[in-house]
């Protein structure tokens, strides 16, 4: 710094003049201008705005002016500091955005590329079973519908003809949502794919075909037959002059194209509130086709030597039924069917063990591919 210059007028400090001033102003100005990355700019900042720089140079000498020189000095010095202290922020913005967009290109990653030593995801051999399963009846010209999971006691028990003492309400087999209050039905976890027959029925226009894959629920013990979260594959008819042997038909259908031509099936009597007459219908082992039956010496594991596999439950609608879907019954008739799709699982690809299938062990989906 210069010594104090008492005399000042009409002596200059060689850095505060006018010209002086400007000219280290453009200087800057044209050096920030002039860099090309976040880097120049830095060095161009601490060149030209940094403690050294010839401003802030200029900007000591001030001291060494007669005080009624000062504020002018000061104002220019500081007019032009501010000047370049702007146009780094301004140059600093774009070169920035640049940069930002230059990475964004430079650095992008391919999310769609292979990537071969991590093991891919196999969807769950139930989802894809489930789709086989649905597949069958959709090539043969059904539709899918759909239901809540959270289902309406009116829809899951009173409209499927099941009375209010019926033992599937109890509490060992329901899981009870809410309770049934001011007139209004109360909520469970539906025990069974059935509700979406007359959900489907109230829908759609006669005739309905459809069939309708879901999750279900029943407050049953988790082991080797049986889980409280399952699925069905529920299927419904109702159109004009439909029989027993229609469902029958398609049962068949169904059966060779999921376990292999020229199986038989067969139908046994049994009761559900809502079909009339009812069945459940067995397959004959594919495995042993039989033969283990009364042959000790070649047990058959699938079916555990009975020769017959309980596929699911079916049956000619109830007209009660049809009724609480509002459907014409001298006109109208139709079956239905519910199918387990964890036993189908199990006979489908000898699956001893249904915990296997809850138990989300990845080892247990992989062994069935990566199918999608
Ligand atoms: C029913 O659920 C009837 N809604 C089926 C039906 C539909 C009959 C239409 C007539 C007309 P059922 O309770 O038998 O029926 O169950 C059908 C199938 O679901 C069983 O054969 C079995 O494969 C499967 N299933 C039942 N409970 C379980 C469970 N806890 N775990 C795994 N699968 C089960």
């Amino acid at each position: 710094m210069s010594a104090p210059n008492d005399s000042y007028d009409p002596v200059e400090v060689t850095p505060l003049h006018p010209d002086e001033v400007a000219r280290m102003r453009d200087e800057a100005l044209a050096a920030i201008a002039a860099a090309s990355s976040l880097e120049e700019l830095k060095e161009v900042r601490i060149a030209y705005a940094g403690d050294r720089s010839p401003l802030a140079l200029a900007n000591r000498e001030i001291g060494s002016l007669p005080p009624s020189a000062r504020a002018e000095a000061g104002q220019r010095v500081g007019g032009a500091r501010r000047e370049i202290s702007e146009a780094l922020k301004e140059r600093g913005a774009v070169l920035e955005e640049e940069r930002d967009n230059r990475v964004l290109v430079e650095e992008a990653v391919d999310v769609t590329l292979g990537w071969d030593r991590r093991p891919r995801g196999a969807r769950h051999p139930l989802t894809t079973i489930a789709e086989r399963m649905t597949d069958i009846f959709v090539n043969m010209g059904f539709e899918v519908a759909e239901g809540p999971e959270v289902e309406a006691e009116w829809y899951n028990f009173d409209a499927l003809n099941f009375l209010p003492d019926h033992p599937a309400r109890t509490m060992q087999d329901t899981f009870f949502v809410e309770a049934p209050s001011g007139g209004e039905s109360g909520l469970v976890l539906r025990t069974h794919t059935s509700p979406v027959q007359v959900r489907a029925l109230l829908d759609r226009p006669l005739p309905v075909y459809v069939v309708a894959p879901g999750k279900t629920f029943r407050t049953d013990e988790l082991d080797a037959t049986h889980t409280p979260v399952f699925h069905q594959l529920e299927g419904m008819v109702v159109d004009e002059n439909i029989t027993m042997a229609h469902l029958r038909g398609a049962i068949d259908a169904f059966v060779h194209s999921m376990f292999g031509a020229g199986l038989r099936t067969r139908f046994r009597p049994y009761y559900f509130p809502f079909t009339e007459p009812s069945g459940e219908v067995d397959l004959e082992c594919f495995v042993c086709r039989g033969e283990s039956v009364g042959n000790p010496d070649a047990p058959c594991r699938t079916c555990g030597s009975e020769g017959w596999i309980e596929l699911g439950g079916c049956g000619m609608i109830n007209p009660r039924v049809l009724v609480a879907a509002g459907v014409d019954t001298e006109r109208y008739s139709g079956w239905a069917f519910g199918i387990g799709v964890e036993r189908t699982l199990m006979f489908a690809h000898g699956v001893r063990d249904m915990r296997d299938m809850v138990e989300g062990d990845v080892r247990f989906a992989s062994a069935f591919g990566m199918e999608v």
